[in-house]
């Protein structure tokens, strides 16, 4: 099903079939990628109200990051970009995606998962996905398998949720198959229209029995949530969002399991924090902060659990495991969980300006942890300024494969800042904001180009946009972006916008 490309680039990843062999010494790698987990969301940033032990245990024995950046204020072109090490502007359906996209990334492109595979090593994706399936929107059969799907782009097994929780399909998706599919009820998918006779959120209030939307997700309904886009059918194999957690957690714990034997890489994407927050049981109640503080320590159990099976096998010093979210915060993000009225003086923003899907700081300055036992052997804290969009050329460094193989917009020779050993990191960060803005941030100061849009984003979420049509540019000594020097510095401006030109040079506003 996979067509590689079959250049230069493919041949000098052959590995030796002795590599390949059980028992392998070779590192696994895990990325650990939440969803929408604010910069101060964590206790070890700083958060209140709310414990993470399994996170602090990777921070205590890890590096945490201070000055780490996704490449999207949104999940659909930040996870895009740390998956293919390729800016999202330069590829068409990259903003956040309908469940029923077809697939973004295609098979004749290469995924880090793709460079794992050819080195020899068993990959998976577990959890959100929210980078399309299928080879055409809003024409895909979910009776059927999939194609393309992850297999394509060098994932051997995934256990997916096809975008995301708030999104139908409501279904998780196992190598390209709707998972516990039930044939008593075929499932359809339109973004466009109801199917007749089904209820709707809109429609439907009194059928919201567990959780009510405060704006938009007002169409179908599946477990009593409203969600965005409308489904018939499904069955047995509809999610239920409260054990949506454990689901991705226990069939990533089942991988590491079967694989123990050979190096592994996992993407384990999970729901957490997103919308509509709905954790479990056992976690109702468990911080003072409601849904959004509970869905924290779900997240947290499932960074616990992995550990523990890593532990169990004897595999945690063999294993880095980078923890990390894909872009900012967001308090109301569409759905009644009362996240805002239960804050109780926690700062999901943990200081910085705007939000998720902004173009200040709060929108991609995100948590990141990188924990490895084997070559990190005390605790620490780094200013480093590193971006997710290195992730793939990072990953060809740590493999020590071909370097000349590397992505169209990652650094090279990063591995070195990841790894703590460097303190400085690259020389500047570009972030995407909702509306496609570009900010560059370079040594402390911060740039946001001029462009177009509301200065409050205007569908519900209350967060600043950081949009303007006036320049601004901070200074982070000060992190809350609040004092705009543009005026004082034009020349920086000038130098900053260059660089923004020069990588994208189409963007321009
Ligand atoms: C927005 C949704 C929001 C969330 C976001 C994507 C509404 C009103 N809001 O359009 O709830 O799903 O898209 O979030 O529909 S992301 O983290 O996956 O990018
Ligand atoms: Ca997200």
């Amino acid at each position: 099903m996979k067509k590689i490309n079959l250049g230069i680039l493919s041949l000098s990843l052959a590995v030796p079939a002795a590599a390949q062999v059980q028992n392998d010494e070779r590192p696994n790698v895990i990325l650990i990628y939440a969803d929408d987990l604010g910069y101060g969301d964590l206790q070890c940033y700083g958060a209140k109200n709310v414990a993470t032990p399994n996170v602090n245990r990777l921070a205590d024995n890890g590096i945490r990051f201070t000055n780490a950046y996704s490449v999207a204020s949104t999940s659909t072109p930040s996870r895009y970009g740390i998956l293919t090490g390729e800016y999202p502007f330069r590829k068409q359906g990259t903003d956040v995606a309908a469940g029923d996209a077809a697939m973004i990334i295609s098979p004749e492109q290469q995924t880090v998962a793709d460079l794992f595979k050819e080195a020899g090593y068993a990959t998976a994706a577990f959890g959100k996905w929210h980078l399309g399936l299928g080879a055409e929107s809003g024409k895909q059969n979910w009776n059927a398998p999939l194609e393309p799907a992850l297999d394509d782009i060098g994932f051997e097994y995934s256990y997916i949720m096809a975008a995301t929780a708030d999104r139908v399909p409501c279904v998780f998706i196992e190598n390209g198959m709707v998972a516990d599919y039930d044939s008593n009820f075929p499932i359809s998918v339109s973004y466009h229209k109801n199917f007749e006779g089904e209820p709707t959120g809109k429609d439907n209030p009194e059928m919201l029995y567990n959780q009510r939307h405060s704006h938009g997700h007002d169409m179908s309904i599946v477990n009593g949530i409203g969600r965005i886009g409308f489904m018939k059918g499904g069955g047995k194999a509809l999610w239920k969002d409260e054990n949506i957690a454990y689901s991705i957690t226990s069939h990533a714990i089942g991988f590491i399991n079967e694989n123990k034997e050979k190096p592994f890489f996992i993407y384990f994407a999970t729901n957490d924090i997103h919308v509509p927050r709905f954790p479990h049981e056992r976690f109702r109640g468990t911080t003072e902060m409601g849904m959004r503080g509970d869905a924290i320590a779900q997240f947290d159990w499932c960074v616990g659990e992995i550990i523990k099976t890593l532990e169990d096998n004897g595999l945690l010093e063999n294993t880095l495991i980078i923890l990390t979210s894909d872009n900012g915060p967001v308090i109301d993000d569409g759905y009644d969980d009362k996240a805002k009225e239960l804050l109780n003086g926690h700062d999901p923003m943990g200081g910085l300006r705007g939000g998720k899907y902004s173009s200040f700081e709060a929108g991609t300055r995100v948590p990141f942890i990188v924990h490895y036992p084997k070559e990190i052997k005390k605790s620490e804290v780094s200013e480093a300024l590193v971006s997710q969009i290195d992730f793939f050329n990072v990953m060809t460094e740590f493999l020590d494969i071909n370097q000349e193989y590397t992505s169209l917009d990652g650094f090279k020779n990063e591995l070195k800042a990841w790894m703590g050993k460097d303190r400085k990191g690259r020389k500047y960060v570009v972030q995407m904001a909702q509306n496609h803005n570009l900010s560059i941030r370079m040594g402390d100061w911060k740039y946001i180009p001029p462009c177009e849009g509301p200065a409050m984003i205007p569908w519900g979420p209350e967060i600043e946009t950081g949009y303007s049509k006036e320049p601004q540019l901070y200074h982070l000594s000060s992190p809350y972006e609040n004092e705009d020097l543009s005026e004082k510095y034009p020349k920086r401006i000038k130098k900053m916008q260059d660089i923004i030109e020069k990588i994208s040079p189409a963007e321009k506003q």
